[in-house]
């Protein structure tokens, strides 16, 4: 006779689904550009129990986790029939992250992982790791998966050298993926925060890049890349041109990565990017934004300065703190923009925009000046220009 499901199961199971069905309110942040949410919409509590504990009381008599889970974060997005997923980074107990889709109906809560999570087909036998996976629903009608391939530098002694290509995956249903050779960059070693453009290019495919000497260091890679190719089966790009870049003593002074998918819009491309400066406390990750334009998106046609989102309150603790990060964003039919990201590499939140607000900010926020002084007399303008028009209503 079969010995029934042990106590505890039902326990965390009723947890888990209170915390599924628990509600997301906007918190009271406000600056106008975007809103945050009171809650993560996705942290390791959500993954499902039967993932990491093995039920049978047989086997598992004292209901011991098994395989415990770290993180959850850095998900790609993408918006299918009404619905929100996230392709999600899931890092288990023993480091090595996953993908696993999670679907909400509001894109802000409830967020549910499906059954299983996905298991991609294994052509890298090196590859150690994989993460950080962008969504393009591309004009040639697949959706694709462009992600982090880690695997082990074997000409560094170094136990923790390692080489990151860009993974190339594509679906039509989130359920059967198919795997393309990685993306060969013929000017960089390493490649870390590709993603595919939307739409074909000159007839070719786009992808940003980020050209790397290093795993870690960017070296002489001085910010988002833009290569052409003419086959994705055989991804391969020769000329990387440089579309947002890095500069000294900005929010991406070390490293910057394209984040989401642009977005498309009247006025151009609206990119959501990362930045990361060196600070006494390590390295801080922010998100910004810029806009590229319609007919060339490798050319920037407005970057406001600074960053757009950072980690603020308990979003800057975690496995690495002082982190924010974005690899996906979903734009509805009614133009409401959903920016999903990660703080300190640990849980993910969503912050809600609208296309017009965006368009209003990366259009009409100031450049970066790159002075002090030029920053200082900037915002004096802005305090002379308010008094000039409060003078104006008395
Ligand atoms: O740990 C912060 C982030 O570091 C990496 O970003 P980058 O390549 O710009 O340094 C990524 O691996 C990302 O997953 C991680 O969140």
């Amino acid at each position: 006779m079969k010995m029934g499901l042990h106590p505890n199961y039902y326990i965390e199971k009723e947890k888990q689904e209170k915390l599924i069905e628990r509600n997301n309110n906007k918190s009271d942040f406000y600056n106008g550009i975007f809103d945050r949410y009171e809650n993560p919409v996705l942290t390791r509590d959500f993954v499902p129990v039967e993932w990491r504990y093995d039920l049978n009381p047989e086997t598992n008599p004292y209901f011991e986790e098994r395989l415990g889970i770290n993180a959850v974060f850095n998900p790609g997005a993408i918006y299918l029939n009404g619905k929100f997923y996230l392709v999600a980074r899931v890092e288990g107990a023993d480091r090595k992250s996953f993908f696993a889709v999670a679907e909400s109906d509001t894109g802000v809560d409830h967020f549910r992982f499906w059954d299983k999570p996905i298991e991609l087909p294994d052509t890298c036998p090196d590859e150690t790791n994989v993460y950080d996976m962008r969504l393009t629903k591309h004009e040639d009608r697949w959706i694709y998966g462009v992600f982090c391939s880690e695997s082990k530098d074997k000409k560094n002694a170094d136990l923790s050298a390692a080489v990151a290509e860009a993974g190339i995956v594509r679906t039509k249903d989130l359920k059967n993926w198919e795997r393309l050779p990685n993306l060969k960059t013929l000017h960089s070693p390493q490649q870390r925060n590709c993603s595919l453009h939307p739409e074909f290019v000159n007839g070719k495919y786009a992808f940003y890049t980020r050209p790397m000497d290093d795993f870690i260091d960017t070296g002489s890679g001085s910010g988002i890349g833009f290569g052409l190719c003419d086959d994705i089966e055989h991804a391969v790009i020769d000329e990387e041109k440089m579309t947002s870049i890095r500069r000294y003593h900005t929010i991406t002074e070390s490293k910057n990565g394209e984040g989401a998918v642009p977005i498309k819009t009247d006025k151009g491309w609206i990119h959501i990017a990362h930045g990361v400066r060196n600070t006494a406390a390590g390295l801080r990750y922010v998100i910004y934004a810029f806009a590229t334009d319609l007919k060339d998106p490798s050319k920037v046609i407005a970057e406001p300065g600074g960053l757009l989102i950072g980690p603020r309150e308990g979003e800057r603790v975690g496995d690495v703190s002082n982190v924010v990060f974005t690899n996906g964003a979903i734009e509805t039919e009614d133009g409401r923009i959903f920016i999903y990201y990660a703080s300190s590499d640990t849980r993910t939140h969503v912050a809600t925009t609208t296309v017009e607000r965006l368009i209003d900010y990366v259009f009409n926020a100031p450049r970066d000046p790159y002075r002090s002084n030029l920053c200082v007399k900037q915002r004096v303008e802005l305090i002379e220009k308010n008094r000039a028009y409060l003078d104006s209503l008395k």
